[in-house]
């Protein structure tokens, strides 16, 4: 088989990627390597920014984000005392959309067909050859049958452990990571929210985040040491911890129910530099990694996919290699500053076990300051809406 662009992997970066380029009537196809159901069972992103919410409006493929998704005007602080609100819209004139991962993947794969988009799931033992040159191939197993797809170029968008970024020499100087030694375990469940705003919380027992998916349905979040297993955590134990973290207030207000799904992800910070090797280009997490705090990681994946489309309609529309020239540029000059602002939420918010007491004095007064200053607030705010393209 023989296309224009392979993209490897079908999560939001993959999939936005194949729609953006057939609306531009590039032949691609897309790899990969899970089935469709266990795809969609990922629960992870909620918070959307308007370049996200804008690419599926210009894509025809926001029908049910428009009558679904809801608008976040403001998100707040809570740090045991009060509660900070940064209202995102007086301070920046935009707003945030509350519109599950799970959603938008689930648009993304029904609109495929119908717009000459294929998808190969379950394929296994993918492959990718030939990167450096201009006729890579990537191989790869389906039904038992081995397949072959030729190339101009290859997008890789296959997460943090996919292979696109394994088939790159590594540069030790070109990679940047931190560990953090906690992770965040979510909780699921169809409970209306304690709050209209989403809900940051600092506590000396931990951080706790209060989300939701919609009117009727929760979303929240503690962190926990990395050895916790999530089999010690009842609903009942959560919901309890949720509590204490959140304070009397919110607590007062939060209903609780059983998880329709419970699971602990690790924090990370992550930046490969080299997004571009020969003809393989890597977007979304494939290239870069944020802890959740401040909502970026999906967000990040679509501006990736928003400057790799522009370019290769560039490049396959109009004979301009430019796009293609300044991609990983242009696209790591967004990551860093949405690292930057996820790695320092991060750090305001959570306790870290070499922490001293002037670290907590440091964060006392860090949101003091932000609760007594619009100009700090601003600054939040317009990262997290979404720093322009
Ligand atoms: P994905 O979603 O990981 O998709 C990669 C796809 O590639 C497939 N794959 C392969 N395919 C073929 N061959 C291989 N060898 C392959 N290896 C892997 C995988 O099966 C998968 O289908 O990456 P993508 O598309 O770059 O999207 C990135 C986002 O998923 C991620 O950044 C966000 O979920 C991060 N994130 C959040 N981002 C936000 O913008 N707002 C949020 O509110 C937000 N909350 C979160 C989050 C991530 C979380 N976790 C679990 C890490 C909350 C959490 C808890
Ligand atoms: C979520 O709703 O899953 C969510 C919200 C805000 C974040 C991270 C995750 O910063």
């Amino acid at each position: 088989m023989k296309t224009q662009v392979a993209i490897i992997g079908a999560g939001p970066a993959g999939l936005l990627l194949g729609h953006a380029l057939r609306a531009e009537n590039i032949d691609c196809v897309v790899i990969e390597k899970a089935s469709a159901d266990y795809v969609l069972g990922r629960i992870r992103a909620g918070v959307l920014e308007e370049t996200t919410t804008d690419l599926l409006r210009q894509l025809g493929l926001s029908a049910r984000l428009d009558k679904e998704g809801i608008r976040e005007e403001g998100f707040a602080f809570a740090d045991g005392e009060r509660l900070v609100r940064i209202d995102i819209l007086a301070l920046t004139g935009k707003h945030t959309t509350v519109y599950g991962q799970t959603e938008i993947t689930r648009d993304l794969m029904d609109a495929a067909a119908g717009r000459g988009l294929e998808i190969f799931y379950e394929a296994a033992e993918v492959a990718l050859h030939d990167v450096a040159g201009d006729a890579p191939f990537v191989t790869f197993t389906r039904d038992g049958r081995e397949q072959r797809i030729d190339c101009r170029f290859i997008a890789g968008c296959d997460g943090f452990h996919g292979v696109s970024r394994q088939s790159i020499p590594a540069r030790a100087d070109r990679i940047f990571e931190r560990v953090y030694p906690f992770g965040w375990l979510g909780i699921l469940a169809d409970v209306p929210p304690c709050h209209d705003d989403i809900v940051y919380a600092s506590h000396p027992r931990g951080f706790a985040l209060a989300s939701k998916r919609s009117p009727t349905r929760s979303r929240y979040y503690i962190d926990v040491a990395l050895d916790e297993r999530l089999e010690d955590w009842s609903d009942d134990r959560l919901w309890d911890e949720l509590s204490i973290r959140l304070g009397p207030d919110l607590a007062a207000n939060i209903t609780t129910g059983p998880a329709l799904e419970k699971s602990i992800a690790p924090l990370r910070s992550f930046v490969f530099e080299t997004m571009r090797h020969g003809s393989l280009f890597l977007a979304g997490d494939a290239a870069h990694i944020v802890p959740p705090t401040g909502a970026k990681g999906l967000n990040l994946a679509v501006s990736d996919v928003i400057y790799l489309a522009r370019a290769l309609t560039g490049y396959f529309n109009r004979h301009d290699n430019d796009g293609l020239a300044s991609y990983a540029e242009i696209a790591l000059a967004r990551v860093w500053k949405a690292s930057r602002f996820s790695a320092s939420l991060t750090r305001l918010l959570h306790q870290f076990p070499e922490d001293t007491a002037f670290d907590r004095r440091m964060r006392k007064a860090e949101m003091d300051f932000i609760a007594s200053n619009t100009a700090a607030q601003k600054a939040i705010a317009e990262n997290y809406v979404g720093l322009p393209l």
